[in-house]
């Protein structure tokens, strides 16, 4: 149904697939939903199809489109990311009054937002990055929404995005993050977290095809079993349907027709930029984006697969299958905890680097439901978390500590197995690396130390006294003390 005449609690500039979606999201909850595309054919194309849905109130240009919302303004933008969202801020910024909110639902990078939100408070306006997770069919059924913003625009929008999120026993998938970026910063880190999980489960994958030498639909069975224990997310799910799934026009198993080049939109690269940037050590993450980037790095790869490079010798697997495919579960279960809680220290880094007092319980709770590493093991977290908001890291949390019990030796062996096999394995490798290097009473910093201090008088400190001090490398090789 449409009226031009009734006004719209919330509007949605952008009427692609995200944005056409989340406006019938708004409709089929009850809200009148403004609706405004640059190229109005869209927004034809969207009250053609699911005008019955609800109440929308179509708009040509900016001005009727703000002219249509009730007061304050909130209007929602979902268009392509980068300059078409400061120039529709813009747009509004420039239509609207003081006190309306501009909210920005695509995948912005966080420090754009902080930046926006300077520009808008300054021309009088709200401004609030959103996160909107769960993809095209998580923007129609339900997304987890991470707002950030200033606080008193959560007191006007939270119940219009309450009406629209996912919803976990009752709880929305929504809820302030924190000031300006820090919607759109746990948002990217949450992608992160997705790059990671989604490559250890490929990790496990290549390890039981090419490892235990099991077929796709086989694999896809013990994925379905694995997704009623620790393992029950939304991407375990669907790895199985995609692993059992045939070719529609070769009838082989679709995964051997797909081309092994993974794709990215750059979100989990700019997780990795900023744990590097924060010195937050997000290995899991990290090698998961290299990963892609070399998955899709056809040329060096055909060159290094054309016998180029000595494979060593390949040992075939010589343990019982059902015995590999059960340690296989446990070392992507550990690498998973390894890459989750390397993201909430990225994010415990962002929140203090920012000052944005992000409540890592917040996330576990409105992870659940709505997006794409929607899992049971978040409850786990969210429960962490409530036991000690001050946890060093997740992985000394009681509860997780006593699986990492269960999960070690399996996940040693796997790593073994995978460098006797041959078969990549960076995320299990690497995340164990990490665990031990948490672990190492000594690590070989002291040594790096050492060469510091000999080519750049870096100095160094002591275990047995404080203060800084430095050998004269070139000269007696005395030590002297520099503070
Ligand atoms: P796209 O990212 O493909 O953007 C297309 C939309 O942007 C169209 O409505 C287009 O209008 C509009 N647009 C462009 Br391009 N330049 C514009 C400009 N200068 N002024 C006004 N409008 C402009 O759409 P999408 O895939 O629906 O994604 C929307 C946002 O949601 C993005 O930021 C994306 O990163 C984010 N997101 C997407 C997903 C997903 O699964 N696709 C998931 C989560 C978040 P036109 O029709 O006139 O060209």
């Amino acid at each position: 149904m449409t009226d031009k005449n009734e006004l719209a609690q919330i509007g949605v500039v952008g009427l692609a697939v995200m944005g056409s979606n989340l406006a019938r999201n708004f409709a089929r909850n009850g809200n009148t939903v403004a609706v405004y595309n640059r190229s109005p054919e869209k927004t034809h194309a969207l009250i053609k199809a699911h005008g019955e849905e609800g109440n929308f109130v179509p708009s040509e240009t900016i001005e009727d489109f703000v002219a249509s919302l009730e007061r304050p303004r909130k209007a929602i933008i979902m268009v392509k990311a980068g300059k078409a969202t400061d120039a529709v801020i813009d747009q509004l910024a420039e239509a609207m009054d003081d006190g309306d909110i501009i909210i920005d639902g695509g995948n912005a990078l966080f420090t754009d937002t902080i930046r926006r939100e300077k520009d808008v408070a300054a021309r009088g306006k709200h401004f609030v990055g959103a996160g909107i997770s769960g993809g095209e069919e998580g923007a129609l059924n339900g997304p987890a929404i991470m707002p950030g913003g200033p606080k008193e625009s959560w007191e006007t929008l939270g119940p219009i995005l309450e009406s629209i999120a996912a919803n976990v026993d009752g709880t929305p998938c929504v809820t302030h993050i924190g000031a300006d970026g820090a919607g759109h910063f746990v948002k990217m880190v949450h992608n992160g977290i997705e790059y990671a999980d989604m490559q250890v489960i490929g990790e496990a994958y290549q390890l039981l095809r090419y490892g235990a030498g099991m077929e796709p639909a086989e694999i896809a069975e013990v994925f379905r079993e694995w997704n009623s224990g620790d393992l029950d997310s939304y991407l375990i799910e669907i790895t199985a349907e995609v692993l059992a799934q045939k070719d529609p026009e070769t009838g082989a198993p679709l995964v051997d027709i797909i081309v092994d080049a993974a794709g990215q939109k750059g979100t989990g690269r700019w997780t990795a930029i900023n744990g590097l940037e924060l010195g937050v050590p997000i290995t899991g993450i990290a090698e998961s984006v290299f990963a892609r980037a070399l998955s899709s790095s056809t040329a060096q790869r055909s060159a290094a697969q054309e016998g180029q490079l000595p494979a060593g010798t390949i040992k075939p697997l010589d343990v019982d299958k059902a015995e590999f495919i059960e340690d296989v579960r446990r070392a992507l279960y550990a690498a998973k905890l390894i890459a989750y809680s390397q993201g909430f220290d990225e994010i415990k880094a962002g929140s203090d680097e920012f000052g944005w007092d992000v409540d890592p319980r917040d996330l576990a709770t409105i992870w659940r439901g709505g997006c794409i590493i929607r899992a049971k093991f978040l409850d786990r977290i969210r429960a962490a978390y409530d036991n000690n908001a001050d946890l060093p890291a997740l992985i000394l949390d009681p509860y997780f500590k006593g699986e990492l019990e269960d999960l070690i030796d399996p996940w040693r062996r796997v790593v073994v197995a995978a460098t006797q096999l041959g078969l990549p394995a960076p995320v299990f490798a690497s995340s164990l690396s990490y665990y031990d290097s948490l672990r190492a009473e000594r690590l070989p910093a002291a040594l790096i130390q050492g060469q510091r201090d000999f080519f750049g008088a870096h100095t160094f400190k002591r275990t047995d006294k404080p203060g800084t001090f430095h050998i004269e490398w070139s000269g007696d090789r005395s030590l002297t003390q520099t503070d």
